[in-house]
């Protein structure tokens, strides 16, 4: 196993300083290590994958300094527009080292929605004929395998790619960090989950947003029934509010509530002027505000710095409020429902999650084929 604090410093002897990225469970040790050791103006968690990319390439414009994207491989299809259509040798030419989580590798138990991307991802990487290596678990080989990468993206003029195995990293030691009152004071997602399903009742159409969010949505389902009108967004985060929007778009008695978190909202936040200047009537949109990517490790999103409920009546939603009171919640849900859609609440929730949180039984297809049913 590679100690993450080596892995950086073996980065930084090669003058690979800055980093940015969409953190991933897999990478959840280096991630740690980077976002407690690297400063704040050489660290930048993007909104998404691509725009990492981006900004690595905005690194080298200014610096001539290699910069580092991480990733989940999830996110991969978000940032081959940008390597090809910018960074690659044929076209601008600019070097730095992509860091793969890889999710769903072959003879490694994962997620539905993991299995295929997990299949390809070596095909995908001769693909896209850049300089690319599986890391070693092995220390000396790891370093060896990142300096020639290095080496061949400077030599290059190209990114680099790494793609890292499970368990490739060790544990990286964290301080136990004081609990923040203001958080503690503050439900629980799994708890403002329940009380905001119970608030909407039996007849709405429900996308949940990719990651616990959608687990904690199927538990509940499980110990009280209902739920074969929810669609677990499993996959393709940022996207769940589309879905719902696409839904919308066609069912114009019954409600579509979309039910996202803020790291996901943030990933894709030009869909919200999209979704406002469609407007849907039966349109609602609950963002579970918790400020992290819970499900990925807890590492800070930019919401801290937006003012959400701003940003949808900005775009067009009807309405937009914020709260962190569950006693409120079935007023909130009545006044969304009185302003009618688009319509948008934002629920301030702690981070953390249940460590004995169970996952859906049904294959995605099957609960594709249940919804469908249940909307027919
Ligand atoms: C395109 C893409 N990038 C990254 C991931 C990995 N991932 C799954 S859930 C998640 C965090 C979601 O954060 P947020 O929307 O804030 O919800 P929370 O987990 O905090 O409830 C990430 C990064 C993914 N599934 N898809």
């Amino acid at each position: 196993m590679i100690d993450p604090s080596h892995f950086v410093d073996r980065l930084d002897a090669l003058g690979v300083r800055s980093y940015t990225g969409v953190p991933d469970s897999l990478l959840k040790a280096l991630g740690q290590h980077i976002q407690a050791s690297v400063p704040a103006e050489r660290h930048t968690i993007t909104a998404n994958e691509g725009a990492a990319i981006a900004m690595a390439m905005g690194t080298y414009l200014r610096t001539g300094d290699l910069g580092a994207v991480y990733l989940q491989n999830s996110g991969f299809g978000n940032i081959v527009n940008p390597l090809l259509s910018l960074a690659d040798p044929d076209v601008y030419g600019v070097p730095m080292l992509v860091i793969v989580g890889w999710r769903g590798q072959p003879g490694v138990a994962d997620e539905p929605q993991h299995v295929k991307q997990g299949r390809i991802m070596e095909p995908l990487l001769e693909a896209l004929e850049l300089p690319w290596a599986i890391l070693p678990s092995e220390p000396a080989e790891a370093d060896r395998v990142v300096e020639e990468l290095v080496t061949a993206a400077r030599e290059q003029q190209a990114p680099a790619l790494l793609l890292v195995e499970k368990g490739t990293f060790a544990a990286a030691a964290r301080p136990n960090a004081e609990p923040d009152p203001e958080l503690a004071a503050l439900p629980t997602r799994e708890e403002a989950l329940a009380e905001l399903v119970a608030a909407l009742g039996d007849d709405t159409i429900n996308v949940s947003t990719t990651g616990m969010l959608s687990r904690e949505l199927f538990e509940l389902r499980q110990a009280h029934g209902g739920g074969d009108r929810d669609f677990l967004t499993v996959g393709g985060m940022g996207h769940a509010c589309s879905i719902a929007l696409g839904i919308a778009a066609h069912e114009p008695q019954r409600e579509t509530w979309c039910l996202d978190g803020d790291g996901a909202v943030l990933m894709h936040l030009g869909s919200l002027a999209v979704i406002g200047h469609h407007a849907p009537a039966t349109y609602f949109h609950v963002v579970f505000n918790n400020g992290v990517h819970d499900s990925v490790g807890g590492q800070p999103t930019a919401i801290s710095t937006v003012d959400l409920p701003a940003v949808a009546r900005s775009v067009g939603y009807r309405h937009a409020a914020r709260t962190s009171d569950l006693a409120s919640l079935p007023d909130h849900v009545e006044a969304l429902r009185d302003a009618g859609g688009p319509a948008l609440l934002e629920l301030r929730v702690r981070p953390g999650n249940r460590s004995d949180l169970g996952r859906p039984t049904r294959t995605p297809r099957e609960s594709r084929e249940a919804f469908m049913g249940a909307l027919r």
